[in-house]
């Protein structure tokens, strides 16, 4: 028991410089968000309640990919590139932005958004890999792909990820 509280409390100090040191736009350990003109490729994903379409994507290392994110779902739904460990990450703000009403299952409270919440929610966005999409919204997000590694597009609001919301990036 005092082991793994004092594991936790490392863990904690060890993220939370991580976290206000890491910027908001910029490379990223995932790749980085690049302006559209820079794309050769389009794709478009679908978001339903809860799983995207389609479910898988596959890119090369170093390639630069628009995607344009349609929800057709009747539920708020995320579109955010990642590691595995990143959208686990990832879930415990959104689950705070969701207690704190900075969200709801269907929508987005941008005065609420707005307010500072300890920097936390400067991380959302699509310079970070992430973008928000209400229902019969979309969104656009540039995304130059790093070296091959296990990469995931997920939706990290609660629940949706268990239920399949999560999508994979194949290496050519
Ligand atoms: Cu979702």
């Amino acid at each position: 028991m005092f082991r793994s509280l004092a594991l936790a409390s490392l863990l904690a100090t060890l993220s939370i410089p991580h976290a206000f040191a890491a910027p908001d736009q910029g490379a990223r350990e995932f790749g980085q968000a690049v302006p559209a003109a820079q794309a050769k490729r389009t794709i478009t994903i679908t978001m339903k309640d809860n799983e995207y379409e389609p479910k898988s994507v596959t890119v090369k290392a170093g390639e630069v990919v628009r995607f344009i994110v349609v929800n057709k779902g009747d539920l708020l739904h995320e579109f955010a590139v990642g590691r595995p460990q990143d959208h686990a990450e990832h879930q415990k703000m959104m689950a705070m932005m969701l207690d704190h009403g900075m969200i709801t299952p269907t929508s987005i409270d941008h005065k609420k958004m707005k307010m500072d919440h300890g920097g936390q929610t400067h991380r959302h966005g699509p310079e970070t890999g992430s973008v928000l999409v209400e229902p019969g919204k979309r969104a656009e997000l540039t995304w130059k792909f790093p070296q091959a590694m296990t990469l995931q597009f997920a939706c990290t609001i609660p629940g949706h990820y268990e239920a399949g919301m999560v999508g994979k990036f194949n290496y050519q």
